[in-house]
């Protein structure tokens, strides 16, 4: 008998799968549920009102599961709207985005799934906490539960560090990809040749640094993002002082001199940063200092973006950051996906815990008349269709 979720040698470009864009047909999405005090306030009730509302906003538009640890499963299933699916899944903290697999497709009904290796954004050189060994299991662990083959890549990696078009172009931060808290052994060129092993791309667009005071160590999810192939939305700020408008200038500057896979010039939508926004003292007060978790202070200085968005089938869920902003940023969003519906979800809680909606979200690819489809009983995906 063949396992669920074969662990597969090969890589995905050689057996010619590739990453699609967050913007092509989603089966579903996948969640974590938020628990730990040392990074979430008030014992994360509120983020966990946060999460449940994206969840419920993503509902509306494609099947949603969240993994949940043993102790908070009957908490969270009185929290989640009950067309939600919650499984038990372990997991350190709750940003599926970078733990969970980033999927792959064949274009001939084929998903297979890639497992990076995790660190906590830095290990013990700057990582966020300690200890991370099951984070580093979830994306095994979903690709199991959906009986999707998997790739164990050889790279630290997070699926917040990378953005692709689906049609051959990466988009990630020098700041994140190269720092030396990732892979330190691995040059530029050498992690250009693994994004087209693993993703399947032809072309790396790299901008500088990411979204300022990001603890992500600058993640592309938060700065900039593919809309459509050849079209980037793009965090921006007019104010000369803030230190946010030398790095969304330089990714300006880059991505206008930049070609995609395919030759083309990219066209650079802003979209207005928040704020800037602050931890207040209550927020800082209601997060539980421990060792091995980052210390959070008041005053401090939030990554706070509309960038970090969520697009779903037939919708994009965005983060509600700051009332003065709110209404020019959905706008924009909206004039950007005509044909999705955009829906506004409050989300300083998340931000609050170093995050936002693309980073606590992982869609599932569909595979050829399989959008919104549930989750593939009884076969492993793309079987029928070889
Ligand atoms: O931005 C993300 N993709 C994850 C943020 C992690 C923050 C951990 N405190």
């Amino acid at each position: 008998m063949q396992p669920m979720s074969r662990t597969l040698t090969t890589t995905p470009a050689a057996d010619g799968y590739r990453m699609p864009a967050e913007y092509a047909p989603h089966s579903g999405c996948w969640m974590l549920w938020p628990e730990r005090p040392d990074n979430w306030r008030e014992h994360a009730r509120p983020a966990q009102a946060a999460y449940a509302a994206v969840a419920a906003a993503i509902a509306r538009f494609e099947p949603v599961t969240v993994g949940v640890g043993a102790r908070q499963f009957e908490f969270a299933r009185a929290q989640l709207a009950p067309q939600i699916r919650l499984v038990e899944l372990s997991s350190n903290d709750s940003w599926m985005r970078d733990v969970g697999p980033s999927f792959v497709t064949d274009g001939r009904g084929g998903l297979r799934g890639i497992d990076w290796r995790f660190n906590a954004w830095g290990g013990l050189d700057g990582g966020l906490y300690f200890p991370w060994d099951q984070d580093d299991l979830v994306a095994r662990k979903v690709l199991e539960i959906e009986r999707v083959d998997r790739y164990r890549a050889p790279i630290v990696n997070e699926g917040g560090a990378i953005h692709v078009d689906g049609e051959g172009t990466l988009l990630v931060t020098e700041q994140c990809v190269l720092n030396p808290n990732r892979n330190p052994s691995l040059s530029r060129v050498q992690l250009e040749a693994h994004f087209r092993d693993w993703l399947g791309v032809d072309k790396v667009i790299w901008l500088g640094e990411g979204v300022f005071n990001d603890e992500t160590d600058g993640h592309i999810d938060n700065l900039a993002c593919f809309v459509r192939p050849g079209v980037v939305a793009l965090t921006w700020t007019d104010a000369k002082r803030d230190p946010q408008y030398r790095v969304s200038r330089d990714a300006w500057e880059r991505l206008n001199d930049a070609r995609d896979a395919r030759g083309r010039r990219l066209r650079v939508v802003k979209l207005p940063q928040p704020g800037p926004l602050r931890m207040s003292a209550r927020e800082a007060r209601g997060i539980l200092a421990r060792d091995g978790a980052k210390p959070r202070r008041a005053g401090e200085r939030l990554a706070g973006s509309y960038v970090n968005f969520y697009i779903a089938n037939r919708g994009v869920v965005v983060p509600l950051l700051d009332a003065r902003t709110d209404r020019a940023a959905l706008r924009r969003i909206a004039a950007l996906f005509p044909g999705r519906r955009v829906v506004g979800v409050p989300a300083r809680e998340i931000l609050l815990g170093g995050g936002n909606i693309h980073c606590i979200t992982q869609q599932v690819p569909a595979t050829g008349g399989r959008e919104g489809d549930r989750h593939g009983e009884g076969r492993r995906r793309g079987e029928a269709a070889r």
